[in-house]
């Protein structure tokens, strides 16, 4: 059965399975940011691990480019109720980032930080094992500056906001810090089947 193009208000028992408690299924990408995209670069692109201030790992476009990819395929979800099923991504695995840059996780947090000083803190355990990936394509293509390319955080499980666009390095945190959101009233942890909106979820 195809639920593609469904808008109606009863979703089918199929469609409405893979919708997390709240949400509704759009087949538009809608775009979500706090400001206007930010001047990206590639010739000065660069992408960093580091933990608290300390560069571990820097990667130019070139070189990030080189690492193993991989690819996952799924429904999105955003804590503003639009879901997106079968979406299609290609990038590099944080497990690949991790093995490249020859070291453990130091810490058990982390917040991405986009070129637009946007953060969102997600824990290691959740971009471990093939859960979390710094993904450069979209539909087989480049992802769209909109949705944050030329390389975007996507943690999938989680709600969108957790999936920085323009991402420029993950930095890891002693503690569960809060990013942009989470520190204006958003969950610490955005788990759409728990409905975790708003802090106290
Ligand atoms: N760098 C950055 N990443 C961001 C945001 C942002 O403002 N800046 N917004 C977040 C929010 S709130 C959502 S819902 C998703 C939206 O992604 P999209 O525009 O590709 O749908 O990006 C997230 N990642
Ligand atoms: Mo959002």
């Amino acid at each position: 059965m195809s639920t593609r193009g469904f808008t109606g208000r009863k979703p089918p028992e199929a469609t409405r399975e893979r919708l997390p408690p709240g949400q509704y299924l759009t087949d538009d990408f809608p775009v979500l940011q706090i400001g206007p995209n930010p001047r990206i670069d590639l010739a000065t692109w660069s992408f960093t691990l580091r933990e608290g201030s300390r560069p571990l790992k820097s990667w130019t476009w070139d070189e990030f480019n080189a690492l193993p990819r991989t690819r996952w395929g799924g429904d999105i979800h955003c804590v503003t109720k639009w879901s997106k099923f079968d979406t299609a991504w290609e990038g590099v695995s944080f497990d690949a980032l991790l093995a490249a840059a020859g070291i453990e996780a130091p810490t058990e947090f982390l917040l991405a930080e986009g070129y637009d000083d946007y953060t969102t803190n997600v824990p290691v355990t959740d971009l471990v094992g093939g859960k979390g990936m710094v993904a450069t394509h979209y539909d087989g293509k480049p992802i769209p500056t909109d949705h944050g390319g030329p390389a975007r955080l996507l943690v999938p499980h989680l709600y969108f906001w957790k999936s920085a666009k323009w991402v420029k390095g993950l930095r890891f945190t002693k503690r569960d810090e809060g990013g942009f959101w989470e520190m204006r009233g958003y969950h610490m942890y955005g788990d759409p089947w728990r409905e975790q909106r708003f802090t106290g979820d």
